[in-house]
């Protein structure tokens, strides 16, 4: 069977998004239809509308969505018609990395995330009967209904039934990729200190996660005061404007240097400064994205000597159901208040919403799609 959605088309860097009629293809066994509460607005979607990554347009974005199953194929076992769930990322199952519960590093990310298509390359939606790039992050939410895929997502637990779906949608993404750099990659420890260079939704989670692991003291770095102030109410202990001498305040405090440091900025300079004031043994995560060409350099004696670490991390090292349910108990406890981040916006004021990003009025822009 197929069925009508309403989606927004993303032409690219100049053009507007749009809302336009398109058709979802037959479910394959492993699918589902999610009619679309509500979804989140990530800077993925916004690297890939200004072609900064190699994925086909036009195209339907959108990869925090949050929903009600509608439908599922017949090897469906992931959620069932009338579920509360959200999606993330989807991967292929088979590969080394997702074996080891690793899917954020999984081999077949491109051809299950971004191709535009399933991975066999078949196309999930049409419009006028055409074709229609989709599938983006095995979801497409930025409309009224997506096709998922048994791997992406994630039923929300009783224990959350009273949590709207609106305020859910951005954990597939933005929040995982924070509190995960923070309790899965690096693993923070209690009592030690952690800086966490720029204060988005990513940076603002992993200051929440910090605090939640005990971290102290808890620095946020960024060139935004409102958005210093903000880290500040949500567990950041110390906040430095970038523009001022950052290394001096945080050795002010910290003299034996960094436990951790995370940079969400993807600035070569910025990664190379935290790298400075890491402690022995210190650990230094990379969230943010960089040019094509970006390098970093570290001095060796420093990295060896001290027996530092220099990870990449991407989505949080995260195994997507067990971590989004261990961030929804942690919401539902109080102790991860990720409603602060964000800011709604109906489903035709996309484009609002996207400047709301891009202007950094709104931490997290959530599209309202359809009433839950
Ligand atoms: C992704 C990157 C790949 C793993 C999941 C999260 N980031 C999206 O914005
Ligand atoms: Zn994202």
């Amino acid at each position: 069977m197929t069925v009508s959605a309403k989606v927004a088309v993303c032409r690219g860097k100049d053009a507007p998004f749009t809302i336009e009629d398109a058709t979802l293809d037959a479910l394959r066994p492993d699918e589902l239809r999610v009619r679309i509460v509500a979804c989140g607005v990530c800077h993925t979607d916004l690297a890939v509308r200004d072609g900064q990554l190699p994925v086909p347009l036009p195209i339907v974005l959108g990869h925090e969505g949050a929903g009600i199953v509608e439908a599922v194929g017949s090897a469906v076992t992931a959620a069932k018609p009338g579920d509360r769930v959200l999606m993330s990322f989807n991967s292929c199952g088979d590969c080394p990395s997702c074996a080891v519960e690793a899917p954020t590093y999984c081999y077949n990310f491109f051809p299950h995330n971004w191709s535009g298509t399933r991975a066999d390359g078949s196309p999930t939606l049409f419009r006028d009967g055409a074709p229609l790039h989709a599938n983006f992050f095995g979801q497409s939410s930025f409309a009224t209904h997506a096709i998922a895929h048994q791997r992406n997502v994630v039923v929300v637990p009783e224990s959350a039934a009273a949590i709207p779906l609106e305020r859910l949608a951005p954990l597939g993404c933005g929040l995982m990729t924070g509190a995960g750099a923070v309790l899965r990659s690096m693993k923070v420890r209690a009592g030690m200190p952690v800086a966490v260079f720029g204060t988005g939704t990513v940076g603002i989670a992993a200051i929440m996660a910090a605090r939640i692991a005990g971290a102290n003291p808890i620095f946020a770095i960024d060139i935004n005061d409102d958005r210093l102030a903000l880290a500040r109410e949500l567990g950041a202990t110390h906040t430095v404007n970038a523009r001022d001498d950052v290394a001096a305040a945080i050795r002010a405090a910290c003299p034996a240097g960094l436990g951790y440091a995370l940079d969400t900025t993807g600035i070569a300079r910025v990664i190379e400064g935290a790298f400075d004031l890491l402690a022995p043994k210190g650990k230094l995560a990379m969230v943010g994205a960089s040019g094509p060409e970006a390098t970093l350099a570290f001095n060796e004696t420093a990295f060896m000597g001290q027996g530092r670490t220099v990870m990449g991390v991407l989505g949080g090292d995260s195994d997507i159901g067990p971590f989004l349910h261990e961030l929804i108990d942690l919401h539902v406890a109080g102790r991860f208040p990720f409603e602060r981040l964000i800011g709604y916006f109906d489903f035709d004021a996309i484009d609002a919403a996207v400047h709301a990003s891009e202007t950094g009025s709104v931490v997290k822009p959530v599209l309202r799609i359809t009433p839950e």
